[in-house]
């Protein structure tokens, strides 16, 4: 599955091609970061806007419309484009998506969900089909989405040495290949400041292979590693102190102080790689509150979820096998004896 159809990509493309000074605007993960790559590396002109926290271009990013003056503006990977931003932007907008979908007035929108509400094809894996060069970029991207591409069989024969033959899914590409490490290194670069994490993206859209980072010899590439490395460190302390609890009755529950930087998405991800049998809350505790990611691979999620949330203040949600919830501290207790009751037998 491509996303897109050879006309739309081509109809992207020569829209790219006919502009001369564009503003890309992505989602703060691997696969928007890909895909912003991806449709830059074709004209490598323009400027791009990382959006972070609300996954949405609206009235805050109109300033930068009238910074950078853009006459055309792409959009990858976000969920959302305000209607009164595209109104006053006055610029064509070029959307790519795989959420909602979520279509909006006078702006070219390519989402796959809107043919098929189950077409959850990365961003990165539509901006591939415009691109067509930079396979590297698209499977980091893709496997950041958790999903496997279309075109895995032929970056197994092209990068043997980063994602061995015998993978054959997205979670062991993610968690045991040099090609899943490549996709920490991006998930985590963008944890940095975002003026840091901007000088990453803009050092890789120089680079004409994943080789560069992987052998880490050039200045740039030693700059992004090195920054890996300490967030990795960070990371991987948290990680070692997770392991050590003890499942009951089915979780593994884990709680962390909120002094720390959160990693709960990423721990409570690896912890379910390595207990695939297991409930896994991974939880941070911040000003009275328990902000968590929950992964269950057994059971749908969300109505157990909303079951534990019954008489206690706090909201929660997300997909069949993980969600977030976050809770107050002090019902946490009662909140995770509520979960472990509306838990299937
Ligand atoms: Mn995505």
């Amino acid at each position: 599955m491509k996303g897109m159809t050879g006309a739309e990509a081509e109809e992207v493309r020569d829209f790219l091609d006919d502009s001369i000074n564009p503003l890309f605007f992505f989602h703060d993960d691997p696969d928007g970061v890909c895909s912003y790559l991806l449709l830059y590396r074709l004209i490598m002109r323009g400027h791009g806007i990382m959006v972070k926290s609300v996954p949405s271009v609206d009235s805050r990013y109109y300033a930068k419309v009238k910074e950078y003056r853009p006459d055309r503006i792409f959009v990858s990977d976000l969920y959302n484009v305000e209607q009164d931003f595209i109104d006053r932007a006055k610029t064509p907008v070029c959307w790519l998506d795989h959420h909602g979908p979520n279509p909006k007035k006078g702006v070219r929108y390519y989402n796959p969900r809107l043919a098929n509400k189950n077409d959850n094809i990365p961003a990165s894996v539509m901006a591939y089909e415009v691109n067509q060069k930079d396979l590297w970029l698209a499977a980091i991207g893709a496997i950041g989405d958790w999903h496997w591409p279309w075109f895995a069989e032929e970056f197994k024969r092209r990068y043997p040495s980063l994602l061995p033959a015998k993978v054959k899914n997205p979670d062991d590409a993610l968690f045991a290949t040099p090609l899943g490490r490549l996709v920490f290194v991006f998930s985590f670069m963008l944890k940095t400041r975002t003026s840091l994490a901007m000088q990453c993206i803009e050092h890789i859209a120089g680079m004409d292979g994943p080789e560069e980072l992987m052998e880490a010899k050039t200045e740039r590439a030693v700059f992004i590693m090195d920054l890996f490395s300490k967030v990795n460190r960070k990371y991987e302390d948290l990680l070692s102190e997770a392991r050590q609890t003890k499942p009951k009755d089915g979780i593994i529950c884990w709680i962390y102080a909120g002094s720390k930087d959160s990693f709960s998405k990423d721990i409570a991800n690896r912890m379910l790689y390595d207990n695939q049998d297991m409930v896994i809350i991974v939880g941070r505790e911040k000003d009275g509150l328990v902000k968590m990611s929950m992964r269950a691979r057994n059971f749908i999620l969300p109505p157990v979820l909303e079951q534990a949330l019954q008489g206690i203040e706090g909201h929660g949600g997300g997909h069949e096998h993980a969600c977030g919830a976050q809770v107050r501290a002090d019902q946490f207790k009662t909140f995770l004896e509520q979960f472990r009751k509306a838990m299937p037998k």
